[in-house]
């Protein structure tokens, strides 16, 4: 017979922290174990919070991937580390990931000195073990131990999968009991269209460089269900400047309709649809100081 509560569901939320390009992202779409969140080889890829979830036996998770936390400069970069703190005041598990190949860097001294006041428990996550060797993990796992209570220490490989079971297995025994809050088949919250936005931004950031990716941003503007299963979709690229806009665009169009291709192959296979893809590049001096920018990426607009 059934004891009681035996068969009672957990659910929580997770948030993932750190600085950029530990792999926070890659970590959620390991997770999840589908593509919610971008990926790309450049740092502050992630702007906003994206949400994954996951069911674990029991336990519903639900990921939150954050934007990655350094000393920011712009008020977008104010806008990113402040949304991925603001993460932890409503987690019920913290996960700091560091990048285990680079150790211990100025921004993970900095965010571990801030650790001390978030309130949930706290997770280390050691990534990218794949490209380090057995005994410098082992250090680093006493040297961050050392610097903050920590309730457990994984070991990972966000890429190739490796350790990600384990973790997964730990965050499912230690969400609080509860109903759980999204179907059981979601693995997202965000719109599909917010979704298609980001992964132009992916293949913008993928082929564009120096600041470029940094000063641009991608809005769906149309999202038309065609007849046939098809659906036609229009997005925005906004830049700072004029010149900018010509590199976007590249020689005869040639940037542009490579960024076009890509991002159109995978929108198509994240929504199951045959997609057309529209995209207008536009200067739009300022944007990164437009409110409406900010509400449209799901970021608080800091005052300065
Ligand atoms: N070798 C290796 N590379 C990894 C691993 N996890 C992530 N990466 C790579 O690290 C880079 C950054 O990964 P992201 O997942 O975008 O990192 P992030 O922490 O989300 O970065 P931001 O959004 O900029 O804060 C990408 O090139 C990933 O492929 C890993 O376990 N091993
Ligand atoms: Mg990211």
């Amino acid at each position: 017979m059934a004891e009681p509560g035996e068969h009672a569901t957990r659910c929580g939320f997770v948030a993932l922290i750190g600085a950029p390009n530990v792999g926070k992202s890659t970590l959620i779409n390991a997770l999840v174990g589908a593509k919610v969140s971008i990926v790309t080889p450049k740092v502050q890829t992630t702007r906003t919070l994206i949400r994954g979830i996951a069911i674990e036996g029991q336990a519903q998770l639900i990921f939150v991937d954050t934007p990655g936390i350094f000393a920011p400069r712009r008020r977008l970069d104010r806008a990113m580390v402040g949304t991925a703190w603001g993460s932890t005041q409503d987690a019920d598990l913290v996960a700091l990931l560091i990048d285990s190949r680079k150790g211990v860097m100025d921004d993970d001294e900095a965010i571990l000195r801030a650790l001390g006041g978030v309130r949930p428990a706290k997770v280390l996550v050691l990534n990218k073990v794949d490209l380090v060797a057995k005994p410098a993990l082992l250090a680093l796992t006493q040297k961050l131990n050392e610097r903050a209570g920590f309730a457990a220490t994984f070991m990972v490989s966000a890429l190739s999968g490796d350790g990600t079971a384990d973790l997964k297995s730990w965050f499912a025994a230690h969400v609080p009991a509860g109903p759980w809050l999204y179907p059981e088949d979601q693995i997202s919250d965000a719109p599909a269209r917010q979704l298609a936005a980001e992964i132009t931004r992916e293949k913008l950031y993928l082929r564009l460089h120096q600041e470029l990716p940094y000063q641009s941003t991608v809005e769906t503007e149309v999202w038309k269900e065609l007849k046939g299963g098809a659906v036609r979709i229009e997005q925005s690229i906004y830049v700072e400047r004029e010149s900018q806009r010509k590199i976007v665009l590249g020689k005869g169009g040639q940037a542009i309709k490579a960024i076009g291709a890509a991002a159109r192959a995978d929108i198509a296979a994240a929504i199951e649809q045959p997609v057309q893809l529209f995209l207008h590049v536009k200067v739009r001096e300022g944007w990164a100081d437009d409110p409406e920018r900010y509400r449209e990426m799901g970021l608080e607009f800091p005052k300065e």
